[in-house]
């Protein structure tokens, strides 16, 4: 199914006649327009692109040349035109229109439903209708992890004892945009020594010594679609052998969950064999989040393979595996990669090597 089928079908479930577009994220998916401000309406009949005066030459020259998918028309809007969709609404004999739920804020609602007088507003969950990606979809999710894998690269030859956390994340961020990402996903997490403890550590002043793991967990976006990649690299030797012990234990985790993927499993069990390898090893109390979620336009969205999520795996979704060990006191590792769910099984989007890299 195309972002459109898969939309008119949603619609058909929720009893809705149209539907309306706002969250960027969504725009973006159906019609590979990107802008921070924008609706679509999408009826049976017919789709329409409303946008102001920062896009509305942008969008028109890509409808003109063919780049736009799944949209009928571009129409410029200007203050308060709200109600002029609703007069065409009406006119157009629709009577229920839907809005997504998991997006609009309720102060956005109030708007709209002073504005949309004319027909029944309904929410309507959109978080699940990105899911399953297409093929050029998951080619640029493809192209971002490359992009993190030749970062990687070059992270190794960068990093030398004595630079700080901050100094590292610096470079990562001129690395992604010397090889061509658009911009960072996220914001960089570096994690060494004992700040490996923590999974979402902000990048300090801190030396980063020799002896001490550091967990990298970096990303970007190449055409609107994201990557996320953690490593934990070693620093010269690594002399308390519990370090490179959690090391195994989090890549034979991370392998049980991976090996696992594929069409029909549930996305909470990916979780749980992650989960129960780690805690067969004595270190159940120290892995403290889910081990991965979906990635597209947003670098977190479904499906999730985290505890008591119940998504049924279908190929074309892409997800993180990501466990880890956190002591506190000691340090931690992570080792995440993004994976694409295939027909047969799965395939790896990205390559940065995972066996643990010694940095001199
Ligand atoms: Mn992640």
């Amino acid at each position: 199914m195309n972002q459109k089928e898969k939309l008119l079908t949603l619609m058909e479930a929720s009893g809705v006649d149209a539907m309306l577009l706002y969250s960027p994220d969504n725009r973006y998916w159906f019609s590979r327009f990107p802008s921070s401000l924008g609706y679509i309406i999408i009826t049976k009949e017919a789709t329409k692109l409303y946008l102001d005066g920062r896009y509305i030459t942008a969008a028109r020259t890509k409808f003109a040349a063919g780049q736009l998918t799944n949209i009928d028309e571009v129409v410029e809007f200007k203050q308060w035109f709200l109600s002029t969709i609703n007069d065409e609404l009406v006119q157009a004999g629709i009577k229920t229109l839907g809005f997504e739920s998991d997006w609009v804020y309720f102060k956005e609602y109030e708007g709209f439903k002073k504005a949309f007088n004319g027909v029944e507003l309904k929410p309507v969950n959109t978080d699940k209708l990105r899911e399953v990606k297409d093929d050029w979809e998951v080619a640029q999710i493809k192209k971002a992890c490359d992009i993190s894998a030749e970062v990687f690269d070059d992270v190794l030859q960068f990093v030398k004892p004595g630079i700080t956390e901050i100094e590292l994340a610096r470079f990562v961020s001129d690395a992604f945009l010397a090889h061509g990402a658009q911009k960072l996903s996220f914001d960089t997490i570096v994690a060494s020594g004992v700040n490996g403890s923590m999974p979402h550590a902000v990048p300090t002043d801190k030396v980063i010594n020799a002896g001490e793991l550091v967990t990298l967990d970096m990303g970007c976006y190449y055409n609107g679609y994201c990557s996320d990649q953690t490593r934990t690299f070693a620093v010269g030797e690594i002399t308390n052998p519990e370090l490179t012990k959690i090391y195994h234990i989090v890549i034979e985790a991370q392998q049980r969950g991976i090996d696992a993927l594929k069409p029909g499993v549930i996305s909470g069990d990916i979780h749980q064999i992650c989960f129960d390898y780690i805690e067969a090893q004595g270190y159940g109390q120290y892995f403290t989040h889910g081990t991965g979620h979906g990635i597209g336009t947003q670098i977190h969205e479904e499906p999730y393979n985290a505890a008591k999520h119940q998504t049924v795996l279908e190929a074309g979704m892409c997800v993180t595996v990501e466990p880890g060990i956190y002591v506190p006191g000691l340090g931690g590792v992570r080792i995440e990669d993004d994976i694409l769910v295939t027909a047969k099984g799965h395939e790896f989007l990205t390559s940065a090597p995972r066996e643990l890299k010694f940095v001199k």
